[in-house]
């Protein structure tokens, strides 16, 4: 998959979740997906009308925001019909399957009846998905499963990588990729499993042009290191395009928009051509 279009994988995809997705990357040359970690509604619509135009995905904390009221849903769902984005809620599920297909579907933010893809970490096992499958399968929905993490000291490494991705592959009618910072498909395999038709996306945190990390862990690589050395698919940039959440500056949360998808979509295109 890494050497194919986005385009050829969208028609390919069985996944109506990846699909779309795919979709829109190509339709948008964007593989550019804004995290809006601000914590007031007002801000964080401004930002997404602002950066909506260059991202493919806009991914939410819906619980951090202070002022939240379900109008905001509805606003959100206004923007992404507007300027052609899906909604992806980083919500990190990790409880037992019955918790989650509450969490999902229920409680204030009703996450599964607007977002179209959300996450879990595989430490469960696959009840996990299964119990959220139940909830978005029906809708359309689409899970990724967090095998690595963009962390100094994750855990997320070595075996435990590899069975989340022999999870997803065990679901892969729900299941369409990672959060992960390289591709997947080499991993966990028996040997002479041989060629693999899979398609997982994956999409990648822990990216920055201008900073290493902060003072709390997170660790950043450039667009090109991921997309182009690392083979994943989607950019995920927070800090990096929104700055100090305080106080949004749209000429600079714009023009820094600009340029992480400029950045994404020249890696990828070096990506593709470079089919070896
Ligand atoms: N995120 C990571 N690393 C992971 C998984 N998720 O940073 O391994 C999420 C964070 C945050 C965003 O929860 O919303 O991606 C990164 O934000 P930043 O670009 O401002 O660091």
């Amino acid at each position: 998959p890494a050497i194919l279009s986005y385009g050829e994988r969208a028609r390919l995809h069985k996944s109506p979740a990846a699909k779309a997705l795919l979709e829109v990357i190509e339709r948008k040359k964007s593989n550019l997906c804004v995290s809006v970690d601000v914590t007031k509604q007002a801000d964080f619509l401004k930002v997404i009308d602002v950066v909506g135009p260059y991202a493919c995905l806009i991914k939410t904390h819906v619980d951090i925001i202070e002022d939240f009221d379900p109008s905001l849903i509805k606003n959100l769902q206004d923007l992404s019909v507007k300027h052609d984005f899906l909604i992806f809620e980083d919500r990190k599920f990790a409880d037992i399957g019955n918790t989650v297909a509450l969490q999902y579907s229920s409680g204030v933010h009703k996450i599964a009846s607007w977002s179209h893809i959300t996450n879990a970490h595989p430490v469960p096992g696959p009840s996990i998905i299964t119990g959220l499958a139940s909830v978005g399968k029906p809708l359309g929905r689409g899970l990724l499963l967090l095998a690595e993490m963009s962390t100094k000291g994750s855990l997320a490494t070595g075996s435990y990588t590899e069975e989340a991705v022999r999870m997803a592959r065990a679901h892969d009618d729900f299941v369409i990729g990672f959060i992960a910072q390289r591709r997947m498909e080499d991993v966990g395999l028996l040997e002479n499993a041989g060629e693999s038709e899979e398609d997982f996306l994956i999409l990648t945190p822990g990216v920055g042009l201008d900073s290493k990390g902060d003072s709390m862990g997170q660790q950043y690589r450039t667009p090109e290191q991921v997309v182009l050395e690392s083979g994943c698919d989607v950019i995920i940039v927070g800090r990096g395009i929104y700055g100090k959440s305080d106080n949004v500056d749209v000429q600079a949360v714009q023009s820094q928009a600009e340029r992480y998808r400029t950045a994404g979509w020249e890696a990828y295109q070096k990506r593709i051509s470079h089919k070896s």
